[in-house]
């Protein structure tokens, strides 16, 4: 091919070959049979329901088919994201023309009954998504829920050099807070070690039913916008078929050029100077090239050609399908057998440079374990039980700097958080990598800031970070993302969308496990006294346990050990979505590493040296789930054990939340018989959880032991002191025995003057912090001294 010269029989073909796709669309929007019109066409070829969206498709599977004439003229390794994903019968088309979609379903042929069987199954029941699914290869967002594409982008080229991440952004998408700020990526990437992201803004003009902002904008107010965030906006405008397959490959040659020169300059002289990369912004009508009319209504190049273009529901309608399918031709693009014809079949990319065939659209397949420290070798010393103080986090960072270190080479680690990484100790990890940021560095007042950093904690966006955290594993490689507990429910459904696509893929034994989505949650809700009632929320453990169980797993480490050895393990797994809740203030550690890993790999555990009820009945069992209820729980056992010796306390702590659930529901639940071993059938548990009760009793609900009184955060608080946040949520020690007193009917009234006793306190308590604005000091100060 001459590089330079588009021959009009190559965009003569090219058009062709975008026909097939437009026509394989739109086949698997209504037909059941007959997928080349080979006989006329009539009622029973035509689905009864049809389910799917039209609008989007022919622009995007224009863009495939110039994307594909990239690829080859470049040998560019390339992949593709839909951020509209409700075209995928457009992504299903495009891997099936090339011949990707029947090597990963081989019933899918490449004949006749293979098109039948490809147009039958899309949006149908037991069939595939009408959206760019986990099923779709070649897809690594779905684009149901939108606004996401730029940042999966940009997570894909990060570390990954020599790839271009063409992305095809809907109109209204960009309207979206995610993907309206997603444009400020740019400032965090790097010409020398990154690739390159390629927006196609798709301007088709609406939405499901209302125009878009940016497509009434004037040419000079969108071209400033995106000037103003860094891009150089080239416009292909039209609907000329033949006009805008020129237009469009020389504009893509342009722009493909642009991005070779920037990093060929950045690579050659070191310089990284943020340059402003080019970006494309396609104007054609939504619906381009379906039904112009139905019923009266305009459909291409309006709203209604959203969805589904004619319904089926009136006998005139069958010829206006007839006429626009067989507006394709179908009988020039396949040959008898029902194959692409060769001269079109050339047009595509080969092997693993076909869009759907990619290898980073798959990214099991190029996954790399992660060489790990000894998590063992950073064990915080602990004597006995509450005699050193440290912070949870700043272990952690200590671990997570050497995982730097040990996979500097293999530039597969990153960590993700919305400009927290400082306040939520992770410190260590500048000792040996920056924060990355590709804009002017102030010397005088900036910190770690480097264009190569790998913390990518410089954007106050909780979507970028878990977008681009999502890119990057999905592609193959590794992280997490430290938010503060209450802000990451600014990206619930983000994450809901990635176990849903994670729960789909390990249905499908081509799609290669990934990287676990490892969310750190800490600055938590009991250590958010300083900010007070609006950074309270620990429900993101409430939400994300609804997720499917083969997904989902929600670890509460009470401490420094227990968060090394839960972090090593989240590290190593693979298609889950770990949620870890942390500490990061100072807080007495409780086990010795050896106990840690013992405690952590069971989940859950009877702490001996903490029960006062070895080898006999318990009385009551305290349970505890998270550092701040372990350390109110011990201290409850203290008093318990002062005041009233003879009541037996059995103590039991949780990391593995889901440990809780019956087996039968999640892998890692107990059996009844091991639950009831640990809690009893009968006697009063007590439980104080981190999060919201009503989780423990969702999860607890059909044990035996109904004798459950869970107390946790419901949702009292303020700026207070630490403790006083305890107390006004109930879960503090004097409560805690309060409610250990009250449930131990074998006591009778015994407990009253301890009951009396608990109650001064916590008035005592209320006019201390009231008088002297902290905690008293038999409670600050308290350490545990032990039971035994
Ligand atoms: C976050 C989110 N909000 C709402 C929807 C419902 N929805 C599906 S498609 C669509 C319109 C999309 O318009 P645009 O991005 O312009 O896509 P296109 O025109 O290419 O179909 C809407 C609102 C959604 N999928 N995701
Ligand atoms: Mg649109």
């Amino acid at each position: 091919m001459d590089h330079n010269v588009i021959s009009d029989e190559y965009l003569q073909k090219m058009d062709a070959y975008w026909r097939a796709a437009n026509y394989l669309a739109a086949a698997q929007l209504y037909l059941l049979d007959n997928p080349l019109l080979r006989e006329p066409l009539k009622k029973e070829h035509i689905k009864k329901k049809i389910v799917g969206h039209w609008g989007t498709v022919p622009g995007q599977n224009f863009i495939y088919v110039h994307l594909n004439r990239i690829i080859n003229k470049y040998d560019q390794d390339l992949i593709l994201l839909s951020g509209p994903g409700h075209g995928g019968n457009f992504f299903v088309a495009n891997a099936y023309l090339e011949g990707s979609y029947s090597e990963v379903y081989p019933n899918i042929s490449l004949d006749v009954d293979g098109l039948q069987k490809l147009c039958k199954q899309f949006s149908f029941p037991g069939g595939i998504s009408s959206h760019v699914a986990p099923e779709t290869p070649g897809s690594i967002h779905e684009g149901g829920e939108l606004g996401y594409s730029i940042a999966h982008a940009f997570g894909a080229v990060f570390d990954n050099p020599d790839l271009i991440a063409a992305c095809v952004v809907g109109d209204g998408e960009a309207e979206t807070g995610p993907l309206a700020t997603s444009w400020q990526s740019n400032k965090f990437l790097n010409p020398v070690n990154d690739g390159a992201v390629l927006p196609i803004l798709h301007l088709n003009g609406f939405k499901i039913s209302n125009p878009t902002i940016l497509s009434r904008l004037s040419h000079e107010e969108l071209e400033a916008f995106f000037k103003g965030n860094g891009w150089k906006a080239y416009f292909v405008e039209g609907d000329d078929p033949m006009t805008m397959h020129r237009k469009m490959a020389e504009t893509l040659d342009t722009v493909v050029d642009e991005i070779k020169v920037i990093q060929k300059h950045a690579r050659e002289t070191g310089d990284t100077t943020r340059p402003v990369w080019p970006m494309i912004v396609l104007r054609t009508p939504k619906g381009w090239t379906g039904p112009k009319e139905v019923d009266g209504n305009k459909i291409e190049g309006s709203f209604q050609a959203h969805q589904v273009p004619v319904m089926m529901d009136k006998p005139e309608h069958m010829d206006i399908l007839k006429q626009w399918l067989e507006s394709y031709k179908p009988e020039e693009l396949f040959d008898k057998d029902g194959k692409l014809i060769p001269e079109l079949k050339d047009l595509a990319p080969k092997g693993d440079r076909r869009i759907a065939s990619n290898p980073h659209a798959n990214g099991g397949k190029l996954l790399r374990d992660l060489r790990l420290p000894d998590f063992r070798d950073y064990a915080v010393d602990v004597p006995a039980p509450g005699a050193v103080e440290k912070q949870d986090m700043i272990e952690l960072g200590g671990y997570i700097r050497d995982v730097f270190k040990l996979n500097d080479d293999q530039k597969n680690f990153r960590i993700f958080g919305p400009d927290e990484t400082m306040s939520n100790r992770l410190n260590k990890v500048f000792e040996v990598t920056n924060r990355d940021w590709n804009n002017p560095i102030d010397e005088g007042t900036d910190q770690f800031l480097a264009a190569d950093g790998r913390v990518m904690d410089s954007m106050l966006s909780e979507h970028m970070c878990e977008g681009w955290l999502e890119g990057y594993i999905l592609t193959g490689r590794h992280g997490f993302f430290a938010s503060y507990e209450a802000f990451i429910r600014i990206i619930d459904s983000m994450a809901a969308q990635h176990a849903k696509w994670l729960k789909v893929c390990n249905g499908l034994p081509w799609r290669r496990p990934i990287a676990s989505l490892n969310l750190l949650l800490t600055s938590n809700v009991w250590q958010q006294d300083h900010n007070g009632f609006t950074h309270q929320d620990p429900g993101f453990l409430d939400h994300i346990s609804n997720k499917k169980a083969d997904v989902v797993r929600l670890y509460l480490p009470p401490d420094a050990n227990c968060l090394l050895s839960t972090m090593d393990h989240c590290l190593k797994s693979k298609n889950y979505v770990n949620a870890i809740v942390a500490s990061k203030h100072p807080r007495p550690q409780w086990l010795t590493m050896d106990q840690a890993v013992k405690h952590c790999t069971q989940g859950i555990g009877i702490w001996d040296w903490a029960s006062t009820d070895t080898g006999d009945e318990p009385d009551v069992v305290l349970a505890c789930c998270g550092d701040t209820p372990t350390l109110e729980a011990l201290a409850a056992v203290d008093i318990m054990h002062r005041e009233m010796p003879d009541v037996k306390v059995r103590f039991v702590n949780v990391v593995d939340l889901m440990k809780l659930e019956p087996k039968d529901r999640h892998p890692h639940g107990l059996s009844d018989v091991e639950y009831d071993a640990i809690f009893t059938k009968d006697k009063p548990i007590i439980f104080a959880f981190h999060g919201y009760p009503k989780l423990i009793h969702e999860l607890t609900y059909s044990r035996h032991n109904h004798n459950i009184h869970v107390y946790g955060y419901h949702e009292e608080g303020t700026i207070t002191t630490p403790f006083d946040m305890r107390v006004q949520n109930e879960i503090d020690r004097f409560d805690l025995v309060i409610a250990m007193v009250n449930h131990i009917q074998s006591l009778g009234n015994k407990g009253s003057f301890l009951i009396q006793k608990m109650r001064d306190k916590l008035v005592a308590h209320k006019t201390y912090i009231h008088d002297v604005g902290i905690d008293m000091p038999e409670v600050a100060e308290w350490k545990w001294t032990g039971v035994k």
